[in-house]
């Protein structure tokens, strides 16, 4: 059946993870007991998201944690949606923003207790697909508890797809320590993970001004499930291209450590609209550059109503001639939905495999780069077990991973490339 579990960390995970769920029972019809309020709505694919029990309530796949209690407690006191305790797990202890708690002591001994929630997903499970996860990555808690679930996937089976979604605080960050701990969880994400799909308060800041919406992390938290729905609607209805995580991985990743996603969505309300709009600064979700010629080497359409022409038209394309010169061949995907959504008629989606994360991580690893010259705040890290030969692993890794997507910037936006090089890659 293709089930995922979704898997909330820390308060930004959590607040999301939540209103994730919120929106799918929106869209599947489900009310706040998780009972189905609509029988002719498509029903064939709920159990991606959920498991049924006997007196017929779809109780959401999930997992939450956190190492302070008080998210969880206002999670499980909430009416909304109707979430199993058994899948709550938090500490009365907090992590003091420390990647280094999440990942070592109090972090582990949460993890023994989450496992078995995990282990029995996976035996009840037909055919499980992967892992969504929820977290910032500025927090100790959402930082250090990602890492360990990363490598228990890994360790626990290869052929799932973990999809991150994690939350950067890009430029806007007072925080050093969010910075290191961005920094260490970008390393499992580049090596590990198989799928980011990146979100930034500052994209999400820029979209609520533009709309007049207030900037606060309520509505952070609903443009970014909006943006999933979007993205999970053909896991969980049928078109005429059906997504999947597999096919996304597949279709998006021409090189397996270049896979961080810039997310975007707009609905369509007039006739006269243009894909190519979706690019613009109100419709996206993290704020990659938009000033290289090529921002893409590979993208997904997501088409959700019945407006869309049928998949081969050619109206639907975002042209980068130079850059299929150079991949080859055109390296973009479809996928439609034709379940309406139950507020807008037509939607369309968008994730791109982008060049602009390299400028953005440069920003990182430069903060990084000032603030471990002079070994600042280690000690913080290093009394709870953290090696300083973590710290340059990390930074290499972010260095590593910007040397990367360099050739790449390079043969896309100059016109002189010399295809001699082609075969470096
Ligand atoms: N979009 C969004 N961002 C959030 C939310 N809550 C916190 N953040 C951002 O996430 C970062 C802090 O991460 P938290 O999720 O609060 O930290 P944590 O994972 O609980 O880890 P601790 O450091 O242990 O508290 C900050 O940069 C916040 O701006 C939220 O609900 N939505
Ligand atoms: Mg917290």
């Amino acid at each position: 059946m293709q089930e995922i579990i979704i898997i909330g960390i820390g308060q930004c995970g959590i607040n999301i993870g939540l209103e994730f769920i919120k929106q799918l029972n929106y869209d599947h019809c489900l009310n706040s007991h998780q009972e189905i309020i609509d029988q002719n709505r498509y029903k064939k694919k709920i159990n991606v998201f959920y498991n049924e029990n006997s007196r017929q309530q779809f109780i959401p796949r999930c997992l939450f944690l956190d190492l302070e209690p008080s998210q969880i407690d206002k999670l499980l006191i909430q009416k909304d949606v109707l979430i199993d305790p058994n899948c709550c797990f938090s500490m009365n202890f907090g992590s003091n923003n420390i990647f280094a708690i999440g990942k070592y002591t109090k972090g582990q001994e949460l993890m023994e207790q989450c496992k078995h929630v995990l282990n029995n997903y996976f035996e009840k499970s037909d055919n499980l697909q992967g892992i969504m996860m929820f977290f910032s990555t500025g927090g100790g808690s959402g930082s250090g508890i990602a890492n360990n679930l990363i490598f228990y996937f890994h360790e626990k089976d290869l052929t799932k797809i973990v999809h991150c979604n994690p939350v950067f605080q890009y430029g806007i960050t007072q925080n050093y320590l969010e910075i290191y701990n961005t920094a260490f969880i970008l390393q499992p994400m580049t090596e590990i993970v198989d799928l980011v799909t990146v979100f930034d308060n500052v994209g999400l800041q820029s979209i609520c001004t533009i709309n007049g919406i207030s900037q606060n992390y309520e509505n952070y938290n609903k443009i970014i499930s909006e943006s999933l729905i979007q993205t999970t609607a053909s896991y969980r209805f049928p078109g005429f291209l059906n997504g999947g995580m597999k096919k996304l991985q597949l279709n998006l990743i021409p090189f397996p450590r270049l896979h961080f996603f810039q997310p975007s969505y707009m609905i369509i309300n007039q006739s006269n609209w243009s894909i190519t709009n979706i690019l613009k600064t109100q419709y996206k979700l993290c704020s990659f550059e938009d000033n290289l010629q090529n921002e893409y080497t590979s993208y997904q359409i997501q088409l959700r109503g019945n407006c869309f022409e049928m998949p081969e038209s050619q109206s639907l394309l975002i042209k980068k001639e130079d850059l299929y010169q150079f991949i080859g061949h055109d390296t973009h995907y479809r996928v439609h939905t034709s379940v309406q959504h139950r507020d807008h008629e037509n939607i369309v989606g968008f994730l791109g495999n982008s060049n602009g994360f390299k400028n953005y991580i440069q920003c990182y690893s430069d903060n990084f780069a000032k603030m471990f010259r002079k070994k600042a705040y280690v000690h913080l890290y290093s009394s709870v077990g953290m090696d300083e030969m973590e710290f340059t692993e990390a930074e290499t890794n972010i260095n590593d991973l910007i040397s990367e997507y360099e050739p790449f910037i390079h043969s896309c936006c100059h016109s002189d490339y010399d295809y001699g090089e082609e075969e470096e890659f």
